[in-house]
């Protein structure tokens, strides 16, 4: 196993792979920023180094200070969390270079997913199912351009091959717009990603953000743990997860998850990954992969009863995978809540002190959160300070849960979403099962009028 992880974030994230290192025995290093000195993490790990400054390009993403923090104290491997450096592949190319294990994916596994071009033809070869598009980089050549267009049929979406995450896209409904927008998207592209390269697909109108959770050994064996549905988001921020997605055609889904398994072994992926799909009439079609633990991932953890963090340990140590295929049921339906320090109207950050925290509790609640009473949230950061996760039987348990968890949670002196979380719960829509990635801004922008 391995011997010392240091564990190259903050917040909840840090604090939830300091608990599997330490039920596992490995020792732990945490690092920090000066803004950070308050993290309770760092008063659980074995060791704690300061990194830098409170700007993340001086500390939580400043590759020599965390090699420079490893070597000192002596750590064997480094869990990059999710954000900042965790897709990286120079990060985890460095990581390896420097004698230390990188927990996730080979260096160049992250920079095929990093290219959305080159994941897309990986996941054609490997026969996971794609968006209808240009089948590489659309072509400069703009008569070539105008007949893939039109062959994939309007409206479509030209994106970055540098992009990803909701950045660096532009829909085009009419084929006199194509030139000039992929001309712009090609620009923002280049300045943005310092890659020009952009690809078209037919756009999807309606379609529900559906992923498929996978643990890949990099020794020929894969696994797929099944299925979460994302779709409740404002501005490509997930609000609202859940496991498994609801109301799925069970064909295709089964067809899917296998597909995906099948290309982690093609691929010869190593650790935990994310494909994510877009789903619409009873299809998945895929648009990216994630290579690294999601902020999710708990949901599928209360399903499957699969710990992901201490598997990616597991895996990281060069072990095989400990769980087979049919060992992994279903055990019910979990939802999660994003907490975030912000206005539950205008979404701003609100950052401060915590007066009191109060976590709520009962049967099949889970809250993941490095919150405490006293607590400054530091103004430099993400705003998310916690996730809520109830699980139950069914999904209606686990949504009965999640309205009690959020009437008795506890968060003042600043300003949260939970009063949108509990209005969310108890939403029509949404209780229903199955809404789209437009449901949210659309109430949204009903209840603002
Ligand atoms: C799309 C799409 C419709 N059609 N691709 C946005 C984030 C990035 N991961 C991909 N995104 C989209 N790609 C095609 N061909 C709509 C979106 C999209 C979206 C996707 C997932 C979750 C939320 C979204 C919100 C707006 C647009």
């Amino acid at each position: 196993m391995l011997e010392k992880v240091l564990i190259a974030n903050r917040g909840e994230i840090a604090l939830r792979i300091l608990r599997a290192c330490k039920e596992m025995g490995i020792k732990t290093v945490a690092v920090h920023s000066t803004a950070d000195r308050e993290l309770m993490h760092l008063a659980l790990a074995d060791e704690s180094v300061c990194i830098g400054p409170a700007p993340s390009n001086k500390s939580y993403l400043h590759i020599p200070a965390i090699i420079a923090a490893a070597e000192v104290t002596g750590a064997t491997a480094i869990h990059p969390g999710y954000g900042f450096l965790a897709e990286n592949a120079d990060f985890a190319e460095q990581v390896e270079n420097s004698g230390f294990a990188f927990v996730g994916p080979k260096a160049e596994t992250i920079r095929l997913m990093g290219d959305k071009v080159s994941a897309k033809a990986a996941m054609i070869k490997s026969g996971v199912p794609v968006v209808p598009g240009s089948q590489g980089p659309l072509p400069e050549d703009e008569e070539e351009a105008l007949r893939i267009a039109r062959e994939v049929g309007y409206p479509v979406i030209i994106k970055a091959a540098g992009g990803g995450g909701g950045r660096g896209m532009r829909v085009v409904h009419h084929e006199e717009d194509l030139i000039k927008s992929a001309k712009l998207t090609r620009t923002e592209a280049g300045s943005a990603f310092g890659n020009s390269m952009v690809y078209l697909e037919k756009f999807l109108g309606n379609p529900r953000h559906v992923e498929v959770q996978v643990l890949s050994d990099g020794q020929g064996n894969a696994i797929h743990l099944y299925d979460r549905d994302c779709s409740l988001q404002r501005r490509h921020q997930k609000v609202i997860e859940e496991a498994p997605a609801p109301m799925i055609d069970p064909k295709a889904r089964a067809e899917v998850l296998k597909r995906c398994v099948d290309a982690c072994v093609e691929i010869g992926y190593r650790g935990a990954g994310t494909f994510e799909f877009l789903y619409e009439d009873g299809r998945f079609y895929f648009i990216e992969m994630n290579t690294r633990v999601q902020v999710e991932h708990p949901v599928t953890e209360m399903v499957t009863g699969v710990d992901i963090v201490k598997e990616m340990l597991s895996i990281a140590a060069g072990n095989k995978l400990s769980i087979k295929q049919e060992d992994v049921k279903l055990t019910g339906h979990a939802i999660e809540c994003r907490i975030n320090a912000e206005d539950p109207d205008t979404f701003m950050p609100s950052p401060g002190k915590v007066k009191q925290f109060h976590a709520p509790g009962g049967n099949g609640v889970r809250v993941d959160s490095h919150l405490y009473s006293g607590y400054t949230v530091p103004p430099h950061y993400d705003s998310l300070i916690g996730k809520l996760i109830t699980f139950g039987g069914s999904r209606e348990e686990a949504m009965g849960r999640m309205r009690n968890a959020l009437d008795e949670i506890i968060v003042d002196g600043i300003k949260t979403n939970v009063p949108l979380h509990r209005n969310l719960v108890r939403d029509e829509g949404f209780c229903a099962g199955g809404v789209n990635i437009h449901y949210l801004e659309k109430k949204l922008g009903m209840e603002s009028h």
